[in-house]
């Protein structure tokens, strides 16, 4: 039977970067999970009879919420739910079940690199029939829709047995729970050379994959060591656990350290990398040598043709505006076009859906292209392994390579996690106030060219998204951007990212941050990082 149930708003359920995210307690507030799941059906048209899909990234509280949002669905009208077995979806495997069934729509449940636990983060996400993160447009109506809903709907029928393959039914509607991994491998085994990299691995070629104990366990096993070859254990931490063992699920040189530390040790295996909870970003390391995301978007762009999925060659890249200017050398060289949008894959949905682009890119360890609408970690790390099957050099010579053709583009991203909220709003509007000031300043050797408050005209649909960011330019291509996090739970998190662009290769084997420290220096002069956070140094490097 269907109930609809008087239920109050709440004021604070805004999207953000990515989605609804809060700590697990909040969203076990009476009704909070409900009312936003109906926000959601309240801002759609046209659902009546479709199929939505449904799952997450296995973290705390996702299986409650998956039960709410099917007899949900059932209750407003959706035909058929398809939801992973045992709740799981990879962000990037619901995307392409979301394509590839010709669903309506489909809700993931993350809060992603988020740690997850009875009182860490969860999160609801709206994906359209595209495959793709809700637009802008879509998601200031699910806001709007929430601050003034005042009833929802929902079925009392029985729980479905997510563990169970097959499809049921629940109040008339269709449920179909379905393997996770299978219709992702299958995509992944047309995209790319899967014989030429199971005999790379075959060779000797050492591959190890950390799962983080979040949702790419079951994907890269069965990718990796199933289908590739590599022995088992490559894939470790493969078990999707309700709080990741304790850890944060972030693939970045601080959380995965362990990984990073054997990559860099003396018997270190060839190829290492990582994803994070919902399985969306990627972290790539050689022998050696660690890629920057950024570069790796590059990198992937410039080889991509090795892969018989991109055989033809790309549209175009996109790039987030904090990410590095690396691929915008590879689209120039490669002769085709470039775009910048704000930080958050929706914003490159547009490109992909008009056929404008083929591979995107964010700074914080996300890479994808055309074949889903979201970014993908198991992907990269594919598209990494046909490239070094196909040029058969290390990872490492790939990188210097890339660097002696293009140049280095220095970059690092400085983040101060859960600062007072009134302190970081307080340092970017003192940043945006001096923008007018700030072109044709020196400071020491660097002098700003240009500085402002990003604004994006979208080229397809031509929405414009204001304050996306602060930007400084400086003479000679380096800059520096600061903008607030919109993903995390707690106070504020602030993130500065800092780039220099170098095309001497004899100067490209500098540390990192030595070869940034005068950037570094003059971020905290413009911005106050220090006096107006009084953090003395960044909670995460990366
Ligand atoms: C962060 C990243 C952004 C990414 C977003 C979602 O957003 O900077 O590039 O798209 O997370 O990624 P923010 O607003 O905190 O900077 V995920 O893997 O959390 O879905
Ligand atoms: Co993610």
């Amino acid at each position: 039977m269907i109930n609809t149930v008087s239920t109050t708003p709440y004021s604070d359920q805004k999207p953000g970067t990515s989605g609804l995210r809060k700590k697990v307690p909040h969203f076990q507030q009476k009704n909070y999970a409900e009312n936003f799941i109906q926000s959601i059906f309240d801002s759609l048209e046209g659902f009546l009879g479709k199929t939505l899909v449904i799952g997450g990234d296995g973290r705390y509280y996702n299986r409650d919420v998956i039960q709410i949002a099917i007899k949900m669905a059932a209750a407003n009208g959706f035909g058929k739910v398809m939801v992973g077995r045992g709740g799981i979806l990879s962000t990037p495997a619901a995307s392409h079940l979301i394509r590839k069934y010709g669903a309506f729509g489909g809700i993931i449940l993350s809060a992603s690199h988020n740690p997850g636990g009875p009182t860490e983060d969860f999160g609801i996400k709206y994906n359209a029939s595209n495959g793709g993160p809700a637009s802008e447009k879509i998601t200031d109506a699910i806001f709007a829709r929430s601050k003034v809903i005042d009833s929802y709907r929902i079925s009392d029928a029985d729980d479905i047995d997510l563990d169970m393959p097959g499809i049921k039914s629940l109040d008339g509607m269709e449920v179909a729970i379905v393997d996770p991994v299978e219709d992702y491998a299958e995509l992944m085994e047309a995209l790319f050379d899967f014989p030429a990299i199971r005999a790379k691995i075959q060779g000797g070629f050492r591959v190890i994959f950390d799962a983080m104990s979040a949702v790419t366990g079951p994907y890269a096993k069965e990718i990796l060591e199933n289908r590739l070859g590599a022995p088992k254990g490559s894939v470790k931490n493969f078990m999707p656990l309700p709080d990741f063992g304790g850890h944060h699920p972030d693939p970045n040189l601080v959380h995965a350290k362990d990984l990073y530390d054997e990559m860099m040790g003396p018997d270190a295996p060839d190829f290492g990398a990582a994803s994070d909870g919902d399985g969306d970003r990627n972290l790539i390391i050689g022998k050696g040598i660690f890629v920057t995301p950024s570069d790796s978007v590059a990198m992937l762009s410039a080889n991509a043709h090795l892969a018989p999925g991109y055989a033809k060659g790309l549209a175009g890249i996109a790039r987030s505006m904090p990410t590095s200017g690396a691929a915008d050398r590879v689209a120039e060289k490669l002769g085709i076009g470039i775009y910048e949008t704000p930080t958050g894959w929706k914003f490159f949905g547009n490109l992909l859906d008009a056929g404008m682009v083929t591979i995107c890119g964010e700074e914080s360890a996300g890479t994808g292209s055309s074949h889903v609408r979201e970014k993908d970690g198991l992907w990269a790390v594919l598209l990494w392994l046909n490239i070094l099957a196909v040029r058969n050099e290390s990872v490492k010579d790939i990188v210097t390579k890339h660097w002696a053709a293009f140049g280095r583009n220095y970059y690092s991203r400085h983040d101060y996690e859960e600062v007072d909220t009134a302190a970081a709003n307080g340092l970017v509007d003192n940043l945006r106030a001096q923008l007018p000031t700030l072109p044709g300043r020196k400071f020491g050797d660097l002098t700003v060219q240009t500085a402002d408050d990003f604004a994006y005209n979208d080229p397809v649909d031509h929405s414009v998204s204001e304050h996306q960011g602060i930007r400084i330019l400086f003479e000679g291509g380096s800059r520096v951007v600061f903008r607030l996090s919109g993903t995390g739970t707690s106070g504020a998190t602030l993130r500065v990212y800092i780039e220099r662009y170098e095309p001497d290769a004899s100067r490209h084997d500098i540390e990192t941050q030595e070869a940034l420290a005068d950037l570094i220096l003059v971020a905290d002069e413009i911005a106050g990082i220090k006096s107006r956070t009084g953090r003395d140094t960044p909670s995460v490097i990366t």
